[in-house]
């Protein structure tokens, strides 16, 4: 007699389709010829929204989540504060999350015992970028250290060694032009690390303009797909520019951060000059809010396990 009243498939039957997972939609993204896109989000709230709005990729951007955590994007936040928000955005949402790994948060051990658990926590990848431990953020100050490119390397190898599925994609950050150590050694440490086993290179620079990742694209040519963050030459580059230069995927690093700074001191401000909440005119409806989190879906599941639900009468 069976005691099990349940209609289940059997397990192999329900198994994802193997690449259909997160990982292997990025990766096929990375590897498409059509330009893709990343939204910064750096909390739940901000992973399912972007994701509402259509978003195929979400940054898990380290400037932002430790902005919004209250603490420098120094490496102030320990790696398990971090993932623990990287996990949040990740069953907030169902595409894939590209997590900002600094520089490894160490040496090459630090960096693969991260790199696994990010995939853990359900990551599509992990960049990791060439500098030294604790890193300073891109756009801070002059002085950007680089860790010496074979420890780089070494240390994209212990990563790529500890995956589990085959199609995580470790992005491969190379700050030299941050650093101003010229076009040449950008190229190059691309190169090494290309060798070395990553699956894509992410290009920055903080200039104004576009021209060094215009250049850095036309030398690199098509030996891995390029990763941009265009936080400083984006109002003065026409996206199309990027498309022209066969770059993959642009991320959009800390846009939705900076958004809810400016909106919440505005609203701050508002409000303790007034002593009033009337006459804001930007807040979001809750009926927003519930929408969003999907208030509804409790009532439903009520009705699915208790049969004297009235919604079953
Ligand atoms: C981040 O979002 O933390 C980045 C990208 O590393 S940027 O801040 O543009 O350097
Ligand atoms: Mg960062």
């Amino acid at each position: 007699m069976s005691i099990s009243t349940r209609t289940e498939s059997p397990e192999s039957a329900r198994q994802p389709e193997a690449g259909s997972g997160r990982p292997g939609r990025f990766r096929r993204m990375l590897a498409s010829p059509e330009l893709s896109f990343a939204m910064e989000a750096h909390d739940g709230l901000s992973a399912r929204i972007a994701q509402a709005e259509g978003f195929r990729a979400l940054w898990a951007s380290g400037l932002s989540i430790s902005t919004a955590m209250g603490l420098r994007d120094n490496n102030e936040a320990s790696w398990s504060q971090f993932l623990q928000v990287v996990e949040l955005m990740a069953d907030a949402t169902s595409v894939p999350i590209v997590v900002d790994g600094d520089s490894g948060h160490g040496n090459f051990n630090s960096a693969r015992r991260f790199f696994r658990k990010a995939e853990q926590v359900g990551a599509a990848a992990v960049s990791l970028e060439d500098k030294i431990f604790p890193k300073m953020n891109s756009f801070v100050g002059t002085e950007h250290e680089l860790a010496p490119a074979e420890e780089f390397c070494a240390k994209i190898r212990a990563c790529k060694d500890s995956q589990q599925d085959p199609e995580f994609c470790l992005i491969a950050r190379t700050e030299s032009l941050i650093a101003g150590v010229g076009m040449r050694e950008a190229i190059d440490r691309a190169e090494q690390y290309r060798l070395a086993g990553a699956d894509a290179i992410f290009i920055h620079s903080k200039k104004q303009v576009s021209d060094e990742i215009v250049e850095f694209s036309q030398e690199w040519g098509e030996r891995l797909p390029l990763v941009i963050a265009p936080t400083t030459y984006a109002a003065t580059t026409p996206t199309d520019i990027f498309r022209r230069c066969g770059i993959s995927t642009v991320i959009w690093a800390n846009h939705s951060m900076r958004a809810a700074f400016a909106a919440i001191r505005q609203t701050c401000r508002e409000i303790r000059d007034t002593e009033s909440v009337s006459h804001l005119e930007t807040l979001a409806p809750l009926s927003n809010v519930f929408d969003l989190l999907d208030y509804d879906e409790l009532e439903r599941a009520e009705s699915r396990f208790f049969t004297d639900h009235p919604m079953n009468g």
